[in-house]
């Protein structure tokens, strides 16, 4: 046999509760590290004999390493055929896709999404089941259970496997299939979306910018927006992944896509401009001097996605993460559809979608999705705006009046404190735990306390339980500030706090945002002692 079974240590390192395992690139590359979480991967999902899985990752340093691994430990552990993006590339949700259009057991993608990368940045592994979406939580459970206990792991002896050319070839027994990572994934959206009327808009004059920030949409973005559909070269900016994502911070907000928001602010900007993570499954949407809030995005695309082919019968229900805003629910409402409100975290939504529960899904942090895959989809998002925009052929920022007009302005922010002291962090949120029984019907800065509790998640298709998923407290004038700490960090802790306001005067549509969260911004700090604990006097990033 050319298997060689090689002992190991077990590790502990994997969070339970997120999906896969995110770590400095250099913890990733010890010898024996990334082979261990592969086995436990394996092991935890019952075993990969006889399985087809679908690789692929955004293209990080580190991306083809591990994807060589993750080959030989798979044909060493018996798998039947691995479906490989060409280059070692594959966007999250293509990877998706994949899974689903080509009935495989699952896939494993590389990424650490927003996170930089490079030798001494950030790399993730990640597995998702067959439905294409992210593991479930009793799945995770297990692999990260088995990550205790394993003391070996399966990897076969042969040589690397050249990733650029397509077509198949076998690795001990097992057949690896090198795939265009763009194709599939181009051909669902033009079932999806009216492509002839957004060329016929980038034909008519409309210009679009599109940042792919070095990263892993670049290929797609290229490939759908110039070549399907007729925008001029150029029209996709930084197109061309880099291991390194040329050093940027590859996360679509105002603060890191700086750039784009220079070009889409003052008088001569394009008509459109967006942005995408690392792995392609978030966006940004910028119209001219008009950012738009991806809570605002997700409650508008719900709202108008029937204009689009593949929506036309309309939607059956919407999901959004807690911490997002309310903006969805009177989407909604309106409706008469229903509405879930769930943890953070897009696995939370898989249950919903497969049950036909929910059509369209979105997260504060950029993240909107429908039912067409199992993961966000930053593409998706692009093009459901673009269909919109050429249907109505109203401006972004009229489209954002009108929703206004209808709906009311849900004033929306997200706080970061970046790597604060991880017991500074737990002691914020205990803190504000013991404070919960106590606190309606207090005023805080001056606004009255309605409600506060800690959020828990009774999922309504197969009824597992979720708590302590951030700590909500609702002010008697409809104002909400959400408390959690990141699951995605890798470096101390990160509390994101979530500020919200809805305001129903159409006079006061045009405030400053913070300035129109100021009482929620000031009664946060209040409850929290936010300064105080993490020795910060400010956010690090306000989105
Ligand atoms: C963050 C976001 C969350 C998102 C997650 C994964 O998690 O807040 O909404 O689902 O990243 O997104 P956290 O725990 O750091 O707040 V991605 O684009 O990394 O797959
Ligand atoms: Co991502």
């Amino acid at each position: 046999m050319p298997f060689l079974t090689h002992p190991t240590t077990p590790f502990d390192d994997q969070k339970p509760g997120t999906s896969g395992l995110r770590k400095k690139t250099p913890v990733f590359m010890q010898p024996r590290y990334l082979e261990n979480y592969v086995q436990a991967t394996f092991d935890g999902i019952g075993g990969v004999a006889g399985k087809v899985l679908i690789v692929g990752g955004d293209g990080r340093f580190f991306n083809d390493t591990a994807i060589q691994v993750i080959l030989r430990m798979a044909a060493a552990n018996g798998a039947a055929r691995c479906i490989v993006g060409q280059g070692g590339i594959l966007s999250t949700p293509a990877a998706s896709n994949l899974i689903r259009k080509r009935g495989a057991d699952g896939g494993l993608i590389l990424s650490a999404s927003h996170n930089p990368g490079g030798p001494n940045a950030d790399f993730g592994l990640k597995f998702n089941g067959a439905n294409g979406g992210p593991a479930s939580e009793a799945v995770t459970s297990k692999i990260h259970a088995r990550s205790l206990e394993i003391d070996s792991y399966k990897i076969a002896d042969s040589a690397d496997l050249d990733l650029s050319q397509l077509g198949e070839s076998d690795l001990d027994g097992m057949a690896v299939e090198i795939v265009d990572p763009v194709t599939d994934y181009a051909t669902l959206m033009e079932a999806l979306f009216d492509f002839d009327a957004i060329r016929a808009l980038f034909a008519g004059g409309f210009r679009v910018s599109f940042d792919a920030m070095h990263a892993v949409t670049g290929p797609y973005a290229r490939e759908i927006l110039e070549r399907r559909l007729g925008a001029p070269e150029g029209s996709v900016q930084n197109g061309v992944p880099l291991p390194d994502f040329g050093g940027g911070h590859p996360d679509p907000n105002p603060i890191w896509a700086k750039d784009l928001m220079a070009r889409m602010y003052g008088d001569d900007t394009p008509d459109f401009g967006a942005a995408s993570d690392g792995d392609g499954d978030r966006n940004m949407i910028v119209g001219p001097n008009c950012y738009v809030s991806p809570s605002d995005s997700l409650a508008l695309l719900a709202d108008l996605a029937h204009l689009a082919p593949g929506y036309k019968d309309g939607i059956a229900g919407i999901a959004r993460s807690m911490p997002t805003s309310a903006a969805a629910d009177l989407v909604a409402k309106a409706k008469g559809v229903e509405v879930f409100v769930t943890p953070t975290g897009w696995k939370f939504f898989g249950t919903l979608l497969d049950a036909g529960r929910a059509t369209i899904c979105g997260e504060e942090s950029a993240g909107t999705g429908s039912n067409h895959v199992r993961e966000k989809d930053g593409l998706w998002a692009v093009l459901l705006w673009l269909n919109i925009l050429a249907a109505t052929g109203k401006s972004v920022p009229a489209l954002m009046q009108d929703h206004w007009a209808k709906y009311g302005r849900n004033y929306y922010s997200r706080h970061d404190y970046e790597a604060i002291d991880s017991d500074a962090a737990h002691g914020l949120m205990d803190h504000l735990r013991g404070q919960l029984d106590g606190l309606a019907g207090q005023e805080l800065a001056g606004l009255q306390v309605a409600s506060a509790d800690e959020f828990a998640y009774d999922d309504p298709v197969d009824g597992s339980r979720a708590t302590a998923q951030g700590i909500r407290i609702h002010f008697a004038d409809g104002g909400r500030v959400v408390f959690r700490l990141s699951g995605t960090g890798t470096q101390g802790a990160t509390l994101r706090v979530y500020l919200e306001r809805l305001e129903t005067d159409p006079a006061r549509f045009d405030q400053d945002v913070q300035q129109a969260l100021a009482p929620v911004i000031a009664a946060a700090q209040e409850v929290a002692q936010i300064a105080q604990r993490s020795g910060r006097d400010a956010p690090d990033v306000i989105t």
